[in-house]
């Protein structure tokens, strides 16, 4: 059975809500934030090296990163709806939002949020660029969402695990607004159960 190290409030949230999409059996043990640095605990170390959520262990296997870990869990299924096959039209398209998600979204998402933590204003420079990223990224995903119900076509697969955690988050930053097809798209994620499910272990 796979052991979940979950870190409230963060991305080990799209871990659970995949294994509750698969009605996999899972274990958690959940990590608090520091209150004021709002850093991963000691504990996450003791797990692996790197000290931040999440982190999977299966039997040998420990593996962190998101995406990697929601792979692994897919590439153990038979078959699985939630990848498409290989030589699938909506292949490519699945491949490019499963890594744009950590690649490219999360930094601006996640830079603007500890900006506002820290109540930072006045740094020209990233703030600007700060605000160019996230005006080109979420134009790009709301002119994607305009044309088809999920991010690679018409099925819901891991790409919208990965994506839906941070557009969530974004949304909860005010981030989304006149994102109209970005909004549609979290309205119906948010009511799948397994999302649900997921979301209560905050
Ligand atoms: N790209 C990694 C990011 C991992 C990451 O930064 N996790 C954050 C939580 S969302 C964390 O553990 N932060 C606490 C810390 O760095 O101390 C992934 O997708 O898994």
């Amino acid at each position: 059975m796979i052991t979940v190290h979950h870190l409230k409030q963060s991305r080990s949230t799209r871990v659970l809500w995949l294994l509750e999409e698969l009605n996999l059996p899972y274990q958690v043990i959940e990590h608090e934030r520091d209150a004021q640095t709002r850093l991963a605990p000691e504990s996450l170390k003791k797990i692996h090296p790197l000290g931040k959520a999440p982190v999977i262990v299966d039997g040998d296997v420990t593996l962190c990163e998101s995406a990697a870990i929601l792979e692994y869990i897919v590439s153990q299924q038979p078959s699985s709806p939630l990848k498409p096959a290989i030589d699938a039209a909506h292949f490519p398209q699945y491949l490019e939002w499963l890594h744009f998600a950590e690649g490219s979204l999360a930094m601006p998402v996640v830079i603007n949020a500890i900006m506002k933590m820290e109540d930072r204003s006045g740094n020209a420079p990233l703030d600007g660029y700060i605000a160019k990223e996230l005006a080109v990224d979420f134009a790009y995903i709301d002119n994607t969402l305009s044309q088809q119900s999920y991010f690679a076509g018409e099925d819901f697969t891991i790409a919208d695990i990965m994506m839906a955690l941070l557009l969530a988050r974004a949304g909860d930053y005010g981030l989304l607004e006149g994102r109209e097809n970005i909004q549609r798209y979290l309205a119906t994620i948010k009511q799948r159960p397994a999302y649900q499910k997921a979301s209560a272990y905050h």
